[in-house]
């Protein structure tokens, strides 16, 4: 039985016109400078978000840490909606990297109120840390792939702003939220200081992801890359593949919002299962489960479905991605009913 892999759209392998890119790419030392097609990756990015300048990194987590490290100093702290990337997934990374502190603020579904934000800068006082930085998440990975409403993600950085906060945002799948939204990646991207991209998750390119941001900002950036050991040599090989998946890859993330529905869908009718349909914004679907999340993992990785939990003590996630289609959906409906039955 082959097994359908929801575990996370991190998981494509490469098409077979990648691969031709792959295998095409003009390549130098980019720790040189002198790598062509890396080059023109980040020309790319930074246009297509609207910001100054970009920089290639070789994950997304990389990518936020050194946005962070380029915000901040030690002791300061960076305000955080409480179910975000930066807290749960990068090893504690804030923290160990930079003495920098989180606040986690409430959030819905991953998205912060206007309010809460004005509420957790602290006075400028010697017995604070310096509040420094607001990282949002577009879209809302543990917020079940949500999608900043454009009106509220303002609101929120117009409050930073004012409280002289700088603002990252932790894109790893905003062309997803461009594509739900019907709006360009830039409309969001051009609010903050830095915004990060991942090619390698919905995009399907099998490494890399980019920081893009006001100038100064990526220059820091990019010393630092060097000292966590990410600065790449003829990484061109990798540009290349995410330059073939800008352009071939975005629009059809459209029809990995569709597998989700029809997902969600499906399995709303099966009994055991609870799933609000209605809340599948992009690539993601969070079932719930009459079971523990980690037994039913382990339930449905047997009858050949492959999930992860999603944080809840009781939900499931699914990601849609590039290799798993229309079919593959209705035949995995079909194991999850089996498992249950
Ligand atoms: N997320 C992974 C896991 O780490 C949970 C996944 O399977 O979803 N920001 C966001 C919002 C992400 O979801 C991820 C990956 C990253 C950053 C980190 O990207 P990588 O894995 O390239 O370091």
């Amino acid at each position: 039985m082959k097994p359908i892999d929801f575990r996370s759209d991190t998981v494509t392998k490469p098409t077979a016109g990648m691969r031709r890119a792959i295998a095409e790419a003009e390549v130098g030392d980019d720790v040189y400078g002198e790598d062509p097609t890396v080059l023109r990756l980040e020309a790319r990015v930074a246009e297509r978000l609207g910001l100054e300048a970009a920089l290639f990194v070789p994950s997304g987590t990389q990518a936020n840490q050194v946005a962070i490290g380029a915000h901040c100093r030690a002791g300061d702290e960076v305000l955080t909606e409480a179910g975000s990337h930066i807290l749960h997934y990068e090893g504690g990374a804030v923290p160990a990297l930079w003495g920098v502190q989180p606040q986690p603020l409430p959030g819905e579904r991953g998205l912060l109120k206007p309010e809460d934000v004005a509420a957790a800068v602290r006075e400028d006082n010697m017995h604070n840390p310096r509040t420094r930085l607001l990282s949002l998440e577009n879209t809302h990975n543990r917020g079940g792939g949500s999608v900043w409403p454009v009106e509220r993600f303002r609101a929120v950085v117009d409050v930073a702003r004012k409280a002289g906060l700088a603002v990252h945002l932790d894109g790893a799948r905003l062309f997803n939220a461009e594509v739900a939204a019907g709006v360009p990646a830039s409309t969001w991207a051009r609010l903050t200081d830095t915004t990060s991209v991942c090619f390698s998750k919905g995009l399907g390119a099998p490494v890399g992801s980019a920081l893009a941001g006001r100038a100064d900002l990526i220059k820091e950036a990019r010393r630092l890359r060097k000292r966590l050991g990410g600065g790449m040599r003829q990484a061109g090989i990798l540009a290349a593949a995410a330059l073939y998946a800008l352009d071939h890859h975005v629009e059809r993330l459209a029809e990995d919002h569709a597998n989700a529905r029809r997902l969600a869908a499906a399995l709303a009718e099966v009994p055991g299962v609870k799933v609000d349909a209605a809340r599948v914004e992009t690539n993601m679907v969070f079932a719930e489960f009459d079971r523990p999340a980690l037994e039913m993992v382990t339930l449905l990785g047997g009858h050949g479905v492959l999930t992860n939990p999603a944080g809840g003590p009781r939900t499931v996630r699914l990601v849609t991605h590039l290799d798993l289609s229309a079919a593959d959906i209705d035949e995995s409906v079909a194991r999850i009913r089996r498992a249950l039955a």
